[in-house]
């Protein structure tokens, strides 16, 4: 089954070498059939080059750079990527090496199961390592309640912002073209949809690696506008469903 990974990047000129190092490391050395998809959200720094002189240097063949003048945010960015995704499991991670390579690996072998067509690992999984502040925790647990209240959540899900998703092609290919979050939202505008499609999740452990960075997408301007898109996507599928049933009464 190839494998492809989408790495929305917003300067990343430290990190980005490293990720794409480890990642190509670690697929390489499990064997598997794999595409990498570096979506560079925004030419504002030099990630783009530095990228694409180090896979000119090392004659990578399974990695491709694309992206775009203006940065559009992360789940545009996201969005582009895995509409361009040949595999027959397309996800994507985040463009640093805060999250520890072992987390896809326990995902990647639970999206391989017959009837599992999405993974989404949880910080508060059992098995995860994650030390979280009260307030991340907090934070987080208001993030999922929230999803749960205005979408449609799939009932596994315990985790809504983590950098790692992998799905199942057919089943990712379908809610592509109605997805509409451009920003950090871009989780639960997908976990949305796969919740209108009772599609079947596995929820995966998730570990971190030591010395990572603040996360940028917790910062109150980024939960603000992340609140305002649950809000919209909200009220887009109340419309939606009202009009419905109201064309359905009328029908009869
Ligand atoms: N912050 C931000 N990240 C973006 C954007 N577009 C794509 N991304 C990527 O989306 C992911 C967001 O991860 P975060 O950890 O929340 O933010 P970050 O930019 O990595 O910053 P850190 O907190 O320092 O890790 C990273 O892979 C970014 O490169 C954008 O417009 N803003
Ligand atoms: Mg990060």
């Amino acid at each position: 089954m190839k494998i492809s990974l989408v790495i929305p990047t917003y300067k990343k000129e430290r990190e980005v070498l490293d990720q794409l190092e480890r990642l190509y490391g670690y697929l390489t050395r499990k064997n598997s059939d794999f595409e990498l998809i570096f979506v560079i959200d925004g030419y504002i720094d030099s990630t783009k080059e530095i990228l694409e002189k180090y896979i000119k240097k090392n004659r990578l063949k399974k990695v491709t750079v694309l992206g775009y003048k203006e940065n559009k945010g992360k789940g545009y960015a996201v969005r582009y990527g895995m509409k361009r995704a040949t595999g027959d499991i397309i996800g994507f991670i985040d463009a640093d090496t805060d999250i520890a390579i072992r987390t896809l690996g326990y995902a990647i072998k639970a999206i391989k199961k017959d009837n599992i067509s999405a993974v989404i690992p949880s910080k508060v999984h059992n098995n995860s390592n994650v030390e979280l502040s009260l307030e991340r925790l907090i934070l987080s647990n208001a993030l999922v309640e929230l999803n749960r209240l205005f979408l449609k959540l799939p009932k596994e899900v315990t985790d809504i912002g983590c950098g790692l998703k992998l799905f199942k092609k057919d089943l990712i290919k379908s809610i592509l073209p109605v997805l509409s979050v451009n920003d950090f939202a871009i989780d639960s505008d997908i976990l949305n949809e796969i919740g209108k499609l009772n599609a079947k999740v596995e929820v995966t452990p998730f570990f971190l690696n030591k010395n990572r960075s603040d996360s940028t997408s917790t910062n109150i301007r980024a939960e603000v506008g992340m609140l305002k898109d649950i809000l919209r996507l909200s009220l887009r599928d109340k419309v939606f469903f009202t009009k419905r049933v109201y064309r359905l009464v009328l029908s009869k």
